[in-house]
């Protein structure tokens, strides 16, 4: 890790990332407006808004009842074909550091990018998506990436997200997650967490990001945690910055494939020059644009 990237690990672990984020953001504030602006232009129903005010209140929501039936059939069978490719994928796969994990979009990026007319992109640009995500942060989001990942048994021991965490991108990192796989068994590796309040009884540790069961279960209850066994193409999101979580702790013989789309408030925390992983479409709206950052 370079200087920077030092700095920032600590800052963003420390009270002092508000300050970082609002100074951030006044750089970008005449964007910032203006999308807090359209947030304000969207017609949001009177369900999506009660699913941002559980997202704000509990840190998570379960969203499965809003995602447009018209594009769950596409996703659930797009979702088979890259379960089927796997080998490859796993071949042409560039970070290797998490060996439970396998990345699946990687192969179908066209110069680092997916296009918009993608169905695991435009599943997260679903309008639901956007006014719940939108009304919770109460401005237009940021999509910072979508990932569609194979979770897989290694028989080693616990490592990264399998352990106890919060995310670190940002403030408030607001996760969708949908399972394309049965999640019913705990051999499945449910993504399992802790509402944003039993996670405040924990605070912050110093120096370290990633804890054991045992640490964790010392200062908040067994009985708070909220295990997402459910079946395939439930949807649920979870501000990840905000809530405890782990998952993929898989047993042999299962398997577990995961989609995720990552939003944050604009802008994003981190610069980092890293180009949008995103290409437009002719069709692509101003909108769907605004999230996608291009
Ligand atoms: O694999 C899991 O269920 C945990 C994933 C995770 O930590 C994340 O998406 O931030
Ligand atoms: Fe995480």
């Amino acid at each position: 890790m370079g200087l920077m990237s030092r700095t920032l690990w600590h800052v963003n672990r420390s009270p002092l990332r508000y300050a970082v984020k609002t100074g951030v953001s006044a750089w970008h504030l005449n964007e910032k407006l203006e999308r807090r602006r359209q947030a304000q232009a969207l017609s949001v129903s009177s369900a999506e808004r009660s699913k941002a005010d559980d997202l704000n209140r509990d840190g998570y929501a379960i969203v499965t009842e809003l995602m447009d039936a018209s594009i769950q059939d596409e996703f659930a069978q797009a979702g088979l074909v890259r379960l089927k490719n796997i080998d490859t994928s796993e071949s042409k796969q560039t970070s290797t550091w998490k060996k439970f994990w396998v990345r699946l979009l990687d192969t179908e990026m066209k110069d680092g990018k997916l296009s918009a007319d993608n169905v695991f992109v435009r599943y997260a640009l679903q309008p639901a998506v956007i006014n719940v995500v939108a009304t919770a942060l109460g401005e237009i989001p940021w999509l910072d990436y979508v990932l569609l990942s194979y979770s897989r048994h290694t028989g080693e021991s616990l490592a990264s997200s399998q352990l106890w965490h919060r995310d670190h991108d940002d403030v408030r990192v607001i996760k969708l997650f949908s399972y394309l796989t049965d999640v019913q068994e705990d051999g499945d590796g449910p993504f399992t967490f802790l509402p944003r309040q039993s996670t405040d009884k924990f605070g912050y540790p110093l120096r370290r990001s990633h804890f054991p069961d045992e640490q964790v279960f010392q200062k908040v209850s067994r009985s708070d945690i909220k295990v997402m066994r459910a079946p395939r193409l439930t949807s649920f999101m979870v501000d990840t910055a905000k809530c405890l979580h782990m998952g993929s702790r898989m047993e042999p013989g299962h398997g577990r494939l995961l989609y995720t789309a990552t939003f944050f408030a604009f802008p994003r925390m981190y610069p980092g020059g890293k180009q949008r992983p995103f290409a437009l479409t002719a069709n692509t709206t101003p909108l769907e644009k605004l999230v996608m950052g291009l």
